[in-house]
């Protein structure tokens, strides 16, 4: 990661750190992310931020926020590869070459993946597709 990354995540944990508390809550993370179209529920923010809370404290502090959004590039990258017609969106039957696919992969840890599915769940079936890729940077 460059210094000029590493500015750009900075600036953007301070935009999601709505009360500037300088950590970021789950209702911060969800507004964050639905402004940019990534609607997911409650449950599904508080599964990927347990995910990358080192601390176990349900929030994120600035290094814990960097793992999340490499989390999410990662993931998004994947589902662009799962986009099979590149409609921008996966249908039911690429979410379900994606989750068996995921299944399938060496040393994936068992939170990580449920963590996936649930992502692929919301943004496929519910939500408007995640594979912009203005989305998460
Ligand atoms: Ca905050």
């Amino acid at each position: 990661m460059g210094g000029s990354d590493e500015y750009l995540l900075r600036e953007n944990f301070k935009m999601i750190d709505a009360d500037n508390s300088g950590i970021i809550s789950p209702t911060e993370l969800q507004r964050a992310l639905g402004s940019h179209g990534l609607l997911f529920s409650l449950q599904t923010i508080s599964l990927l931020i347990k995910l990358h809370s080192t601390r176990g404290t349900g929030t994120l502090d600035f290094s814990e926020y960097v793992s999340l959004n490499n989390f999410l590039e990662k993931t998004q990258s994947e589902f662009a590869k799962f986009d099979v017609n590149k409609d921008g969106k996966l249908g039911k039957a690429e979410v379900f070459r994606a989750l068996n696919k995921r299944s399938a992969k060496d040393g994936d840890k068992p939170r990580a993946l449920t963590v996936f599915r649930s992502l692929l769940k919301e943004v496929a079936l519910d939500g408007p597709g995640f594979i912009n890729n203005s989305a998460v940077a």
